[in-house]
């Protein structure tokens, strides 16, 4: 497989793709709820999931596609080469603000990350890492994070969690929330990722991703030393849900381990 090439490749079919959600925008968006009233769909999510989809397999017949939308197929295990897709990252986002969602892939090669991609759609924004080769926004080298106290960090988090739920003792939540300097909460766990691994944010923390909204994010991140794992401070499992951390080294573990504390 030549990296270069797919990298070339991925980044062509992700522009393409955000001039059509651009382009969306002066017809009608067609919006449904999946899971919960709050858990929206529209056409275009499922149409530029399709679009990524038909490009990717007229290309590359043998690579496997997870995609939030369902439109690859079922993907059981990661071995071979496996791109995980959210087409729009930040739905809300796209309906209600028409900016601040993100197309975001990962490439997995035997389950290891190798490409991912993050794209700010309205900004035309991107950040994308090669595993092992460094991490990019819109072509200049990102730097990898400098240490930072838990007292200066500014982290994201959705202030659902500073409320009493049934995930995670929110106690401990305000605490963080009192030490850190501050708190951010933008609708797209990808752009939170894309703060994280460019230094805007320290942390973000999130109690319930699927693979496709990190997917991408994990692997820019480990290129600039953010460390990323569920809250069992683990890798995140890539089959299913989970609760999920990206950190500056030099604060993660001590989110973990003194602010957070989920209910079993
Ligand atoms: P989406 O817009 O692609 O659905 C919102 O805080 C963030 O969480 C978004 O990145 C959103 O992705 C994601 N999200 C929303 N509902 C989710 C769910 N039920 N499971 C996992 N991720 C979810
Ligand atoms: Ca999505």
């Amino acid at each position: 497989m030549d990296v270069k090439q797919l990298d070339e490749f991925a980044k062509k079919i992700i522009f393409e793709a955000g001039r059509n959600i651009r382009a969306a925008f002066s017809y009608d968006i067609e919006i449904e709820t999946k899971s919960n009233p709050n858990d929206l769909v529209t056409n275009i999510d499922r149409e530029t999931e399709l679009f990524l989809i038909e490009k990717i397999k007229a290309s590359n017949p043998t690579h496997r596609i997870l995609g939030e939308e369902g439109m690859g197929e079922k993907v059981e295990s990661l071995e071979g080469v496996v791109w995980i897709i959210d087409p729009i990252d930040g739905t809300m986002n796209f309906v209600k603000q028409h900016r601040h969602f993100m197309i975001t892939i990962g490439i997995y090669v035997d389950g290891i990350g190798v490409l991912g991609y993050i794209f700010d759609v309205m900004r035309e924004d991107l950040f994308n890492a090669i595993a092992g080769a460094g991490a990019w926004y819109n072509d200049s080298p990102l730097r990898r994070l400098q240490p930072v106290k838990i007292e200066e960090a500014v982290i994201g988090i959705n202030a659902s969690w500073v409320t009493p739920n049934n995930r995670i003792n929110h106690e401990k939540i305000i605490e963080l929330v009192r030490t850190v300097r501050g708190t951010r909460s933008y609708g797209s766990a990808a752009m939170e990722i894309a703060f994280v691994v460019s230094g805007k944010l320290d942390a973000y923390i999130s109690m319930r991703l699927a693979p496709w909204d990190i997917g991408g994010g994990v692997i820019i991140g480990k290129e600039v030393g953010a460390i990323s794992t569920n809250f069992n401070g683990k890798d995140f499992d890539f089959l299913s849900k989970d609760t999920f951390l990206i950190a500056n080294p030099s604060i993660h573990r001590e989110i973990l381990d003194n602010y957070i504390e989920e209910k079993k």
